[in-house]
């Protein structure tokens, strides 16, 4: 519940303080994603990762009828994935990793501000035609959603599961 507030207090942020959005704005302009030098923030679903420790790419379809193809993915705990994202529509998608509660909070939000700027590692948008990379460390066992938070397309159904799989070494 304290995260999911943190996050959505971080969303109101971008969307309504002045300091703080001008702050954003020069953090998104000056770094690519993976490339911040402040420690990544661990979340319930994992953490951002390091391109050198990618294990695997695993290649999704974003759609313009609502769908990522594949839209249920299974990883290994430990693992580091590059998830890239090709959109082959012609409007712009977004993948937006996490728990279901947080996904259903950060919709609702979106909802509510449909301007709201977000931008954090576990999310990647992807304008249409193009290819977006994210690379994520599934360093927590248990099943996590995916969603695109572009508007309507969570409610149209354009969302995904992503089952980490517990270590072979943490089994009983
Ligand atoms: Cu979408």
């Amino acid at each position: 519940m304290n995260k999911t507030l943190a996050s959505i207090a971080a969303c109101l942020a971008l969307a309504g303080a002045a300091t703080t959005t001008a702050q954003a704005h020069e953090n998104h302009g000056a770094k690519p994603h993976g490339t911040t030098t402040a420690a990544p923030e661990q979340k319930p679903w994992g953490i951002a990762g390091q391109a050198r420790a990618v294990k695997r790419t695993i290649d999704i379809a974003m759609a313009d009828d609502m769908t990522f193809t594949p839209s249920v993915i299974e990883v290994r705990e430990g693992d580091t994935v590059r998830l890239r994202l090709k959109n082959r529509g012609k409007e712009l998608h977004e993948l937006v990793l996490g728990t279901t509660a947080e996904i259903e909070a950060h919709a609702a939000m979106m909802k509510k501000f449909p301007d709201m700027e977000h931008d954090d590692p576990w999310m990647v948008h992807v304008p249409a035609g193009k290819t977006g990379d994210m690379v994520w460390t599934f360093n927590r066992a248990g099943d996590f959603d995916f969603a695109c938070l572009v508007k309507d397309h969570y409610e149209l159904g354009m969302a995904g599961r992503i089952r980490v799989l517990a270590a072979a070494a943490s089994k009983p």
